[in-house]
Protein backbone atom coordinates (compact mmCIF):
# COMPACT_ATOMS: atom_id res chain seq x y z
CA UNK A 1 0.00 0.00 0.00
CA UNK A 2 1.43 3.14 -0.99
CA UNK A 3 1.70 6.12 1.75
CA UNK A 4 -1.49 5.33 3.83
CA UNK A 5 -4.38 7.99 3.46
CA UNK A 6 -6.78 8.89 6.53
CA UNK A 7 -10.43 7.98 6.55
CA UNK A 8 -12.82 9.49 9.04
CA UNK A 9 -16.21 7.52 10.41
CA UNK A 10 -18.89 8.79 13.22
CA UNK A 11 -20.67 6.38 15.64
CA UNK A 12 -22.61 5.86 18.58
CA UNK A 13 -20.82 2.07 18.61
CA UNK A 14 -22.96 1.15 21.75
CA UNK A 15 -22.88 -2.51 22.42
CA UNK A 16 -19.41 -3.08 20.26
CA UNK A 17 -20.41 -5.71 17.57
CA UNK A 18 -19.28 -7.40 14.94
CA UNK A 19 -20.89 -4.93 12.72
CA UNK A 20 -18.66 -2.42 14.12
CA UNK A 21 -15.31 -4.23 13.93
CA UNK A 22 -15.96 -5.16 10.36
CA UNK A 23 -16.66 -1.55 9.34
CA UNK A 24 -13.32 -0.50 11.07
CA UNK A 25 -11.47 -3.55 9.73
CA UNK A 26 -12.31 -2.55 6.09
CA UNK A 27 -11.74 1.15 6.37
CA UNK A 28 -8.48 0.41 7.80
CA UNK A 29 -7.83 -2.02 5.05
CA UNK A 30 -8.51 0.32 2.03
CA UNK A 31 -7.18 3.54 3.11
CA UNK A 32 -4.29 2.73 6.03
CA UNK A 33 -5.55 5.12 8.68
CA UNK A 34 -8.55 5.19 10.60
CA UNK A 35 -10.02 7.91 13.04
CA UNK A 36 -13.46 7.35 15.01
CA UNK A 37 -15.73 10.01 16.05
CA UNK A 38 -17.83 8.52 19.13
CA UNK A 39 -20.99 10.68 19.33
CA UNK A 40 -20.99 11.56 23.81
CA UNK A 41 -24.16 10.72 26.01
CA UNK A 42 -24.94 14.34 25.55
CA UNK A 43 -24.79 14.88 21.96
CA UNK A 44 -26.67 11.35 21.89
CA UNK A 45 -29.63 12.54 23.62
CA UNK A 46 -29.65 15.29 20.85
CA UNK A 47 -29.80 12.18 18.38
CA UNK A 48 -32.71 10.81 20.23
CA UNK A 49 -30.89 7.95 21.53
CA UNK A 50 -29.78 6.18 24.58
CA UNK A 51 -26.79 4.46 24.46
CA UNK A 52 -26.73 1.36 27.31
CA UNK A 53 -22.96 1.84 27.69
CA UNK A 54 -21.54 5.52 28.11
CA UNK A 55 -19.10 7.37 26.45
CA UNK A 56 -16.19 6.97 28.59
CA UNK A 57 -16.35 3.33 28.02
CA UNK A 58 -17.34 3.54 24.27
CA UNK A 59 -14.44 5.69 23.37
CA UNK A 60 -12.17 3.10 25.49
CA UNK A 61 -13.64 0.16 23.76
CA UNK A 62 -13.52 1.58 20.19
CA UNK A 63 -9.67 2.39 21.25
CA UNK A 64 -8.57 -0.86 22.26
CA UNK A 65 -9.94 -2.29 18.71
CA UNK A 66 -6.62 -2.41 16.45
CA UNK A 67 -7.90 -1.19 13.53
CA UNK A 68 -8.08 2.20 15.22
CA UNK A 69 -5.37 4.77 14.89
CA UNK A 70 -7.28 7.77 16.83
CA UNK A 71 -10.94 7.86 18.60
CA UNK A 72 -12.55 11.63 19.27
CA UNK A 73 -15.48 12.33 20.42
CA UNK A 74 -18.51 13.29 18.41
CA UNK A 75 -19.96 16.36 20.37
CA UNK A 76 -22.39 17.71 17.50
CA UNK A 77 -24.07 17.12 13.72
CA UNK A 78 -21.55 20.35 12.44
CA UNK A 79 -18.26 19.11 13.75
CA UNK A 80 -17.30 17.21 11.01
CA UNK A 81 -16.01 19.58 8.22
CA UNK A 82 -14.11 20.80 11.18
CA UNK A 83 -12.60 17.29 11.40
CA UNK A 84 -11.68 16.65 8.16
CA UNK A 85 -9.85 19.73 8.18
CA UNK A 86 -7.71 18.81 11.03
CA UNK A 87 -7.21 15.45 10.40
CA UNK A 88 -6.57 16.16 6.83
CA UNK A 89 -8.69 13.36 6.01
CA UNK A 90 -8.91 12.11 2.46
CA UNK A 91 -12.32 9.84 2.81
CA UNK A 92 -15.25 10.10 4.83
CA UNK A 93 -16.70 6.42 5.28
CA UNK A 94 -20.14 5.18 6.52
CA UNK A 95 -22.54 2.39 6.25
CA UNK A 96 -25.14 2.62 3.99
CA UNK A 97 -28.25 3.33 6.79
CA UNK A 98 -26.52 6.54 6.21
CA UNK A 99 -26.75 6.79 2.10
CA UNK A 100 -26.44 10.07 0.27
CA UNK A 101 -26.98 11.81 4.13
CA UNK A 102 -23.44 13.33 4.24
CA UNK A 103 -22.70 13.73 0.40
CA UNK A 104 -22.62 17.70 1.16
CA UNK A 105 -18.97 16.91 2.05
CA UNK A 106 -17.85 16.20 -0.94
CA UNK A 107 -15.95 18.91 -1.59
CA UNK A 108 -13.61 18.62 0.80
CA UNK A 109 -13.09 14.77 0.34
CA UNK A 110 -14.15 11.32 -0.89
CA UNK A 111 -17.66 10.47 0.59
CA UNK A 112 -18.42 6.71 0.22
CA UNK A 113 -20.46 4.74 2.09
CA UNK A 114 -19.76 0.86 2.78
CA UNK A 115 -22.66 -2.05 2.98
CA UNK A 116 -23.53 -2.63 6.79
CA UNK A 117 -22.98 -5.91 8.57
CA UNK A 118 -26.08 -7.97 7.76
CA UNK A 119 -28.22 -9.69 11.20
CA UNK A 120 -26.69 -8.04 13.64
CA UNK A 121 -27.42 -4.17 15.84
CA UNK A 122 -27.33 -2.52 18.86
CA UNK A 123 -30.79 -1.69 19.01
CA UNK A 124 -31.69 -5.64 18.31
CA UNK A 125 -28.79 -6.66 21.13
CA UNK A 126 -31.53 -4.76 22.88
CA UNK A 127 -34.33 -6.69 22.53
CA UNK A 128 -32.62 -9.49 22.40
CA UNK A 129 -31.61 -8.72 26.22
CA UNK A 130 -34.52 -7.70 26.48
CA UNK A 131 -36.30 -10.61 25.66
N1 LIG B 1 -22.90 -0.49 11.22
C1 LIG B 1 -22.60 -1.51 10.30
N2 LIG B 1 -23.20 -2.74 10.43
C2 LIG B 1 -24.07 -2.98 11.44
C3 LIG B 1 -24.37 -1.95 12.39
C4 LIG B 1 -23.76 -0.70 12.24
O1 LIG B 1 -21.79 -1.32 9.37
N3 LIG B 1 -24.62 -4.20 11.52
C5 LIG B 1 -22.27 0.83 11.04
C6 LIG B 1 -23.29 1.94 10.78
O2 LIG B 1 -23.67 1.95 9.42
C7 LIG B 1 -22.50 3.20 11.18
C8 LIG B 1 -21.62 2.67 12.31
O3 LIG B 1 -21.65 1.23 12.24
O4 LIG B 1 -21.68 3.65 10.10
C9 LIG B 1 -22.06 3.13 13.68
O5 LIG B 1 -23.43 2.86 13.83
P1 LIG B 1 -24.18 3.51 15.07
O6 LIG B 1 -23.39 3.30 16.29
O7 LIG B 1 -25.60 3.03 15.03
O8 LIG B 1 -24.10 5.05 14.66
P2 LIG B 1 -25.22 6.17 14.77
O9 LIG B 1 -25.76 6.19 16.14
O10 LIG B 1 -26.13 5.97 13.64
O11 LIG B 1 -24.36 7.50 14.64
O12 LIG B 1 -22.78 11.60 12.90
C10 LIG B 1 -23.18 10.28 12.56
C11 LIG B 1 -23.73 9.56 13.75
O13 LIG B 1 -22.81 9.64 14.81
C12 LIG B 1 -24.01 8.10 13.44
Amino acid sequence: MSEPSTAITYGTYDLFHIGHVNLFRRIKERWGRLIVAVSTDVFNAQKGKRSAVPFADRIELVRACRYVDLAIPETCWEQKADDIRRHHVQAFVMGDDWLGKFDELKPLCEVVYLPRTQGVSSSELKQYIRE
